[in-house]
């Protein structure tokens, strides 16, 4: 019996990020489906542990953490070694700042644009798209020189940014145009002990 347990969604982008980097860690990971679809999100025992109604939420050691990119940050620190969120300065502001990009303009451009396509939300999904191509072109910039978004090396910042960017097809978002962002996901879906989800 594991002490690790992900309130999880098979379908979530970032519920898969944080199930990605156990696997890559080698964590076991117990699984708890919630029933988004009949609610069970916003109503107890689930609310109780998260007051946001959302998921991921992982319990460890007693801990219990929401937001996918807070946990990545956790997950990196407590069993990640200076590898996957370096302690530098520098280096840590890095990776921050596509933990940013992850929440922000990636969930707003095509995370939004899936979630109108796939899920059917009320979503401005042109908005969404044109956000998504601005988004694009940047990381196809960063990534046209660099291998990883952040560092030298695969950080939390390429596990936080890749779900959602992979999985934009399902938004109308298709990575035809970016050579460098496909070699990217490609490299990640080639790290030990890469899993992956529905429709990456
Ligand atoms: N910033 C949060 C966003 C979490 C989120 O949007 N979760 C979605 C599933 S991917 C959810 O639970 N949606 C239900 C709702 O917001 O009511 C994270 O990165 O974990």
């Amino acid at each position: 019996m594991t002490a690790r347990t992900l309130h999880d969604m098979e379908l979530s982008g970032n519920c898969y990020k944080v199930r990605l980097f156990c696997a890559l860690l080698g964590l076991d990971l117990e699984i708890a489906p919630v029933d988004l679809m009949a609610g069970a999100h916003k109503e107890s025992p689930f609310i109780d542990l998260n007051p946001f109604g959302q998921v991921p939420v992982l319990e460890d050691d007693g801990n219990v953490l929401r937001d996918s990119q807070a946990i990545l940050v956790y997950l990196a620190r407590k069993y990640g070694g200076e590898s996957w969120l370096p302690t530098d300065p520098a280096g840590m502001a890095s990776v921050v700042n596509w933990l940013m990009v992850a929440e922000n303009e990636i969930a707003r451009g095509p995370g939004d644009a899936r979630l109108h396509d796939k899920f059917g939300f009320p979503i401005d999904v042109e908005n969404a798209r044109e956000k998504a191509a601005r988004i694009l072109g940047l990381i196809e910039t960063q990534l046209t020189d660099n291998e990883w978004l952040a560092l030298d090396r695969p950080t939390i910042a390429d596990i936080a940014c890749m779900p959602y960017v992979a999985l934009g097809h399902e938004g109308g978002v298709t990575l035809e145009a970016y050579p460098a962002i496909r070699a990217w996901v490609g490299r990640i879906k080639a790290l030990p002990g890469f899993i992956s989800m529905p429709a990456l």
